[in-house]
Order: C-alpha cells, then structure tokens, then sequence
C-alpha cells in the first residue's frame, strides 16, 4: 500500500538555503552541486545566465491570461493533461487554493495550445519557448555538473534524455490569488499539497511572494525567501532512482496568504517515456551494488503516479524486493 508520509503542517525553521554561484570553478562547482542534490534535493542558482526579458515576458504574457474572466479561462482547459485548470490538482481529488496552466514543453504542442489562451497565440508561443529554451539549458547544465560530479563518464548522460526530441518535459505556471476569506488565526492555506516531483529535475522561478516551503530530513518545513532573480532547483523522483538513492527528491508544497498573488514557474525535466530509468553506472558500487528499485520506463511510472494522490510515496511501488 503507498501511504502518504506524515509530513507535520506548522513544524517550520528558519534555515540558510542552499545557494551555487554557476560562475564558480567547474570542479568545485561539480561537488558543490552533488552535495547539494545529496543533502537537500534542493537549492537555489545564482549566475544562471537567464536573461531577465525572457522570464519578464513570460510573466506578462500568463499575468495577462490569469486577469481575463473565469469563462474565457476555462476554454483553455481542462488541464487533462494539458491545459488551464483551477482548484483540481490531477484526476485523484487533490485540491489546492491556485490556478495554473499546464504545457507539454515541446514546441508544437505549445503552438497548438496557445490559440485557446492568448488573442496572440504566435507571441504567446514564442514567449514560451524561449523561456523553455533557457531553461531547458540551465537544467541541462546543471544535469552536466551532477554527472561530472558523480563520476560517471558518459559527460551527457542525463542531459541528453532532456535535449531528447521525445523527452517529456513539461512546463507549469501556478497563479496563487490572495485569499478572500480570512479564517482567524490563520493567515495562510495550502495551493499546492506537499508532494515530490516525479521528473528528474525542476527548475522553478517566482515572483517576489513567498510560499514555498521543502522539508527536510530533520521532519521541519523551511519557507523559502522568494527571489525573482534567481532559480531554485528541485531533484525529482527519477533522478533519486538514478542515483540509487544517492540523492532524494524533496518535498515541497507551497502556501498562499491573504495579502498577495503569487505566481511560479518550474520546467520539470523529463526524459521521453519510453526510457527506462535505472541508476547510473557509477552510483552501483559498493556499499550499494544493487539497485534500489526495480527497472522501469518513465512512461510506466508517469502512469503510476497519475493513480494516486498528490502526496503519496509512488516510489515505493518501485522498490527492488
Ligand atoms: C507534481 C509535479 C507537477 O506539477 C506535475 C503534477 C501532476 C499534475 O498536476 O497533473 C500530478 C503531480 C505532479 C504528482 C501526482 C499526480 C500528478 C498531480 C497528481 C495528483 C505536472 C507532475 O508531473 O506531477
């Protein structure tokens, strides 16, 4: 049975976050990141080469589809799989106080989507994927310096199933509003239940509002000070089978408040779904020298993660016997 992990709602801490300067010499900068994936899962990017206008345009083009009425937004859902959606987080009766839209991140199917969202729909493809393509990059150097890191010698192991044609990385914007209703006592509610991502990688950004907190080991959720300039990296649940459980993806969730919007964006790196995720050469070794888990597609474990809720383990469904 998957049972979600008891994940305590107001046991927070205040804790430095993890921050890599991707300017710094290459091999520090390689352990530097494995250290980071190992301890936390979690950490931010400064010196990431991301030009402003490109994520500045991005947040224009979504503030703008977010302000249209309710009715003119649905025709551009349901989110199933793709789309705008509202309040329902996937089929299993998640919840959350947010709106988002939800696109595969390849081209074509961004140019398809568009008209249903923007009176502009070649501007608003284009802006997409510009910023698909930056940071489809930053990951992909990121995923460069984890190999480096870890020792393994194929140098583009992980970043070629996410330059793949057929990789299954998709791109999310979440709208938090302000709550309306202020319950006393409580000034903030949950837009995104506590979960892990299930991709190899996330690559998120968002304006200046907070409400992003991961969790730790420890059992402590920690807020993370928003920073709009910057981008905050997230390991995911195939990059831990990868790893054999070398690194582990984070849990995260991200609260909402009575004063401000909030509005993110992450990139979640996926390899194609016909790939098989098995750990890399050099994470089998001793003291560790079987797998984890058992050998799957990602396509098999996207299945599996769309039959249960938000917050359960799905990787316990994997485990080697
Ligand atoms: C969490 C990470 C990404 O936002 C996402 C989400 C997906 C969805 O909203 O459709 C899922 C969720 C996410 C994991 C469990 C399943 C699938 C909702 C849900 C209940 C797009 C993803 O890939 O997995």
């Amino acid at each position: 049975m998957v049972v979600a992990s008891p994940a305590p709602i107001n046991k927070t801490k205040a804790m430095r976050i993890p921050t890599i300067d991707l300017s710094m010499e290459r091999s520090q900068l390689s352990q530097t990141v494995v250290k980071a994936c190992e301890d936390y899962g979690f950490f931010k990017v400064v010196n990431h080469n991301v030009p402003h206008e490109v994520t500045a345009r991005l947040e224009e083009e979504c503030a703008e589809f977010f302000a249209k009425p309710s009715h003119q937004k649905r025709r551009a859902g349901p989110a199933n799989p793709f789309g705008y959606g509202f309040t329902n987080i996937g089929p299993n009766g998640d919840m959350g106080d947010l709106e988002y839209l939800l696109l595969h991140a390849d081209p074509l199917s961004i140019a398809q989507r568009s008209p249903t969202i923007a009176h502009d729909s070649t501007k608003f493809s284009v802006v997409v994927n510009d910023f698909v393509e930056v940071v489809k990059e930053v990951t992909c150097e990121i995923l460069d310096l984890v190999v480096e890191g870890l020792g393994v010698s194929d140098k583009f192991a992980l970043s070629s199933l996410i330059r793949d044609v057929h990789s299954d990385s998709v791109l999310r914007i979440n709208h938090y509003p302000p709550l309306k209703v202020k319950s006393k006592g409580n000034k903030n509610s949950i837009g995104f239940g506590a979960h892990s991502d299930p991709q190899i990688l996330t690559i998120m950004r968002s304006n200046d509002v907070g409400g992003l907190q991961i969790y730790t080991r420890e059992g402590f959720w920690i807020p993370v000070p928003p920073d709009p300039t910057q981008f905050f990296v997230m390991v995911g649940d195939v990059l831990q089978v990868m790893t054999n459980g070398k690194f582990m993806s984070v849990r995260h969730r991200a609260l909402t408040n009575t004063l401000e919007a909030r509005m993110s964006m992450m990139y979640f790196a996926a390899p194609p779904l016909d790939w098989w995720i098995t750990p890399l050469p050099k994470t089998l070794s001793p003291p560790q020298n079987q797998s984890l888990y058992k050998p799957f597609t990602w396509g098999q474990y996207k299945e599996a993660t769309y039959t249960l809720r938000l917050g359960d383990s799905r990787l316990d469904l994997f485990k080697a016997q």
